[in-house]
């Protein structure tokens, strides 16, 4: 197949029709392969990484290891890996998996000390019979297969956690971990996924997680099914926002069946957001949960809870920043 070809296609629209769902919009915006779509506005340079693999042929489960590395190594993206936000202990904790185009995943939870949590992920899906290591053990297979231990709590970090330690009442109420000190949301999982030219598609999700959780917490993003999903019959998903919520509803694998009925992914991606406002309207005013898809036309979408999530779209030669649909608008500034 030539690359230059596929890599030609971008900013098609959606000409598939969604049978299962009759007020169905073609919003959809891009389409081809390879193409990769990753969570919020920092994915945008994570899909650049990733592109240098994709945009010459590489694999997808390559594509997105290498691109969700960006954050992770970034110490000024307090979400994911190094200079994350510590949990209430002042532990750095990251969760992180990966899953290929044959149903091969690996994940771990709780894992400190190690920049690249995606890579250890992958290690335990490569290298290991399991799917999910956590904690120590985590840490222990990283350090026997080479990876550096390092201090992942930044100074910024620090200080930050020690601003919070002031006024927090230091026990676990109800989300309220989704607000950070200064009414700033606490959201930036990244999640990417791919198809690459072969048309395989791989998914990675890394995370620090929900800011001064309780120690020993796992979110949704390490959880095959909850923060990532690959089928590569149907399609990708991958989510960010408050996990538990994401867990009951195991996010990501209903939006890929919801794919699988015909929904075009933007619209699985809302089917799903209204599963969980439906289970509990009050709670949902206040959360933040969001999910991004791609088919396996090489269609994306996305939709949120709340206004403000956005995600990056690298297909073709562009790399473009969309602003997600959501259920609710955006909130008001409180003076
Ligand atoms: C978690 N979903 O640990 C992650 C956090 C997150 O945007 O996405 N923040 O629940």
């Amino acid at each position: 197949m030539s690359l230059l070809t596929s890599a030609g296609l971008i900013a098609c629209k959606n000409t598939t029709s969604s049978p299962a769902l009759s007020e169905d919009k073609k919003y959809d915006t891009v389409k081809g392969k390879p193409i990769v779509i990753s969570t919020w506005d920092f994915g945008k340079e994570a899909n650049e990484a990733a592109w240098t693999i994709l945009g010459k042929g590489g694999k997808a489960l390559d594509a997105v290891e290498t691109g969700v590395k960006v954050p992770e190594a970034d110490p000024t993206n307090q979400s994911v890996g190094l200079g994350g936000r510590p949990d209430r202990d002042g532990r750095v904790t990251l969760d992180a998996c990966i899953m290929d185009h044959n149903y091969k995943c690996g994940s771990v939870a709780g894992l400190e000390h190690i920049v690249h949590a995606i890579s250890v992920a992958r290690l335990v899906m490569e290298k290991t019979p399991h799917v999910m290591i956590v904690g120590d053990g985590a840490l222990q297979l990283a350090l026997e297969n080479g990876f550096k231990k390092e201090n992942l709590l930044t100074q910024k970090s620090e200080d930050e956690w020690k601003e919070w330690l002031k006024t927090s009442k230091y026990a676990p109420v109800n989300n309220i971990e989704n607000m950070l000190p200064g009414g700033k949301y606490n959201h930036d999982t990244i999640g990417m996924v791919a198809m690459d030219t072969d048309g395989d598609m791989s998914g990675a999700c890394t995370t620090s997680g929900m800011a001064y959780k309780i120690h020993g917490r796992v979110g949704d993003s390490p959880i095959i099914g909850a923060g990532l999903y690959v089928d590569n019959e149907v399609g990708a998903a991958t989510s960010t926002g408050v996990g538990e919520e994401v867990i009951r509803i195991v996010g990501s694998h209903l939006v890929v069946e919801l794919m699988r009925q015909g929904y075009t992914p933007e619209n699985a991606c809302k089917k799903a957001v209204e599963r969980l406002y439906n289970r509990n309207p009050t709670a949902a005013k206040d959360l933040q949960v969001g999910f991004l898809a791609l088919n396996k036309s090489g269609e994306c979408g996305a939709y949120a809870l709340q206004y403000g999530f956005s995600y990056s779209v690298r297909s073709g030669n562009e790399n473009t920043i969309f602003k997600a649909k959501s259920m609710f608008p955006e909130k008001k500034k409180e003076k």
